[in-house]
């Protein structure tokens, strides 16, 4: 049977990050793509020009509808808006036998708050304890934890102060550190780091939402995790590679790269 992944985050209008991001990035990577709605943004290139977040009701019929009926090898979480709906969709996902991503969104690339400032804590002490793997980038660190990066150096404490919370993994994404993109992902014990170029590219948008539904996928598939990571790394920066324009602003990673001439 084909690898089901679900991604429980929120709408992007736009078309190049959140949902649509994730089921693209899902349909690219070989498995099954399932969403779980969170909230619906109005978006365009430009920013966010409204956020309505889901019921709590409405999150949990459209989770236990997809669990338990067609079952799901990975779990994706990104925008999650509210404490109430953190709570609930960590709860969800404790009690489903399936690998966790937690891409613990904060804002969104123009700077709009896709989680309440009030979320934060159920954040570190509800949902991180629930995720196989946390991808954080350096504000979402700095916000969950008050560790500041400003090197590579920092990152090794950035992690753990993170894993203190209880994820199994962590992925620190350093892609906005001077110079060359580094991330690091550790359990605490093993040390792996991820080199990439820097492509002169702004047209990025849904970056962090797909390299979080590369992961998944590649834990659906069966790879373990440093594998799935090296994979998803490597699709993602193809992805940015090949960013284009939309709108008068910042434009979407382009999700369908490898299937271009
Ligand atoms: O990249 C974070 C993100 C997550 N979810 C939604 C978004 C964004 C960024 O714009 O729009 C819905």
């Amino acid at each position: 049977m084909i690898p089901r992944v679900l991604t429980v985050a929120g709408s992007d209008s736009g078309g190049g990050a959140g949902i649509q991001a994730d089921l693209k990035t899902m349909l690219a990577l070989g498995v099954h793509g399932m969403s779980v709605i969170t909230a619906v943004t109005a978006q365009n290139s430009l920013g966010v020009q409204g956020a309505w977040e889901l019921p709590v009701e409405a999150v949990r019929a459209q989770y236990r509808s997809v669990v338990d009926d067609i079952g799901v090898q990975a779990v994706k979480t990104g925008m999650l808006a509210s404490a109430e709906l953190v709570e609930a969709v960590a709860e969800l996902i404790s009690g489903t036998d399936a690998s966790a991503v937690v891409d613990p969104v904060g804002v969104s690339k123009h700077g709009d708050p896709l989680l309440a400032a009030s979320a934060l804590d159920s954040v570190r002490t509800k949902l991180l304890p629930a995720a196989t793997v946390a991808t954080p980038n350096l504000d979402e660190v700095a916000q969950l934890t008050g560790v500041r990066v400003e090197s590579e150096d920092d990152l090794r404490r950035a992690a753990a102060a993170v894993l203190e919370y209880g994820p199994r993994w962590v992925l620190i994404k350093g892609g906005h550190l001077p110079g060359e993109a580094v991330d690091l992902l550790t359990d605490g014990r093993d040390e792996y780091r991820y080199r990439a170029p820097r492509h002169d590219n702004r047209h990025t948008h849904g970056t962090g939402c797909t390299l979080a539904s590369a992961v998944a996928s590649g834990l659906a598939k069966g790879q373990s995790v440093p594998e799935a990571v090296t994979a998803a790394k490597e699709y993602v920066t193809g992805a940015i590679a090949a960013g284009f324009a939309l709108g008068a602003g910042i434009g979407p990673v382009d999700h369908g790269w490898r299937f271009r001439d």
